[in-house]
């Protein structure tokens, strides 16, 4: 039989896309083998469908990094259909279209359509290394839809099991995360005002200043101010997003640790490992590498030469929740510090995050999974759980959340551009 007599056969002629569906009936032992309507040898966990959609969201105000301002964050959901009715969603979200890394939402989605969904259309989806591995072969890089790919298949199987994520990653070791918070509004005064809200909210007690994008005197004595303004009550840490050279990266962290900053983010390029090692040796504040991290490999590399005392752990630069889990190992061989980071996604990938953050022996530096706080909407039918400045990770099946399909109707990329071109035509 031909590839394209092949890949046919894993469609049916009507509209629901279903290899198996005359068979649908969920939870019956998923894991039993049986023939799909052309005869072919099929396990009830297939995976009959992949959707992707780009949804794009408010933020409750700008959010300044040093290479782009967000005026709202665009995630990619990921459905994922089993053939036993189980649906697993992921996220795949980014910052700043191709400002931050190697792919953008339109590529997330594009890739997944076209290149990922016909490797996975047939395969199991309750085997999710063999389904990452069967993608690893074929596909480079591209992490970020991974990390969405992976967190859908976990979530499914986790529904499926009746057992959360962390489960299925080995078991939690902690039921909450203590959550740091970014102060990016660009002004100092709003900065102090921000923070101290969030104290008395009990929400934050960690704060994150975004510089690198101004003069840098500028940004130190802003960074200085806001320490002094919040003292001990508050851990306050930078993240430059690699806007610094070397040379000013060694004087402006010298100054920094000196004024109580407990720690130093990507100061300089990914590029310059050399130098972030130089930075790491004298600088009185350890330096936490983040953009330096697009693979587990980089990590390893990274802890083999010293360039980093703190690795910001990301699913979608790692691919995935279990993906993320070996970058942290090699942190812990190595006795680097670990810090639970985000990409500012919404509900779906910070509980991606979040499951596999729990199931860690130590998190030293805590976690930054705040972002869907930074959004004024969010597509979920219950929003997360943020209280006595920590996120509280959810027990139930799978991820733990379920879709507002109305909000994700009303807030999905091509109905805004379904009625442009409406308005667009009638005009
Ligand atoms: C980054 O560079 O760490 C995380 C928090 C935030 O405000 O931005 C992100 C990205
Ligand atoms: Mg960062």
């Amino acid at each position: 039989m031909n590839a394209f007599k092949l890949l046919n056969t894993f469609k049916v002629s009507n509209q629901t896309n279903s290899i198996l569906a005359a068979r649908k009936k969920p939870y019956e032992n998923p894991f039993q083998n049986f023939k799909n309507l052309t005869g072919i040898d099929m396990r009830a966990t297939a995976i009959e469908s992949i959707e992707t959609i780009i949804v794009d969201l408010p933020t409750i105000r700008p959010h300044k990094l040093a290479m782009h301002t967000m005026q709202n964050q665009t995630l990619v959901i990921i459905r994922v259909r089993c053939a036993d009715g189980v649906e697993g969603v992921g996220e795949s979200t980014t910052i700043g279209g191709l400002a931050y890394g190697n792919e953008s939402p339109d590529s997330i989605k594009t890739n997944i359509d076209k290149h990922f969904a016909p490797l996975l259309i047939g395969q199991d989806s309750g085997n999710v290394n063999a389904a990452m591995l069967r993608l690893e072969r074929s596909i480079r890089g591209n992490t970020f839809a991974k990390s969405g790919i992976e967190s859908a298949l976990l979530d499914a199987q986790g529904k499926r099991l009746g057992l959360p994520v962390s489960e299925l990653l080995g078991g939690r070791v902690r039921d909450a995360l203590s959550v740091a918070w970014t102060l990016a509004s660009g002004d100092t005064a709003k900065d102090i005002a921000e923070a101290e809200k969030m104290l008395d909210l009990r929400r934050h007690r960690i704060f994150k200043l975004k510089i690198g994008a101004g003069e840098v005197n500028r940004d130190l004595s802003h960074v200085i101010a806001i320490k002094k303004a919040l003292g001990d009550r508050a851990s306050v840490r930078v993240d430059v997003n690699q806007a610094w050279d070397e040379a000013v990266a060694l004087r402006a962290c010298r100054i920094l640790g000196a004024n109580g900053i407990d720690l130093i983010e990507q100061p300089i390029s990914r590029h310059n490992r050399a130098g972030m090692v130089r930075l790491n040796t004298v600088s009185p504040a350890p330096i936490m590498a983040d953009e330096s991290i697009e693979c587990v490999e980089d990590a390893f590399n990274l802890a083999r030469e010293g360039a980093a005392s703190v690795f910001a752990l990301k699913i979608a630069k790692n691919g995935g929740p279990r993906a993320v889990l070996r970058t942290a190992a090699i942190a812990e061989a190595a006795g680097i510090g670990l810090y639970g980071g985000t990409m500012l996604e919404g509900g779906i990938g910070t509980l991606a995050s979040a499951h596999a953050f729990v199931t860690l022996n130590t998190l030293g530096w805590d976690t930054e999974l705040f972002g869907p706080l930074l959004l004024t909407e969010d597509i979920l039918s219950e929003p997360l759980v943020y209280r006595d400045f920590q996120l509280h990770v959810p027990h139930t099946p799978g991820l733990g959340l379920s879709l507002d399909e109305e909000r994700l109707a009303f807030f999905r990329r091509d109905k805004v551009s379904r009625i442009t071109s409406t308005a667009v035509h009638q005009a």
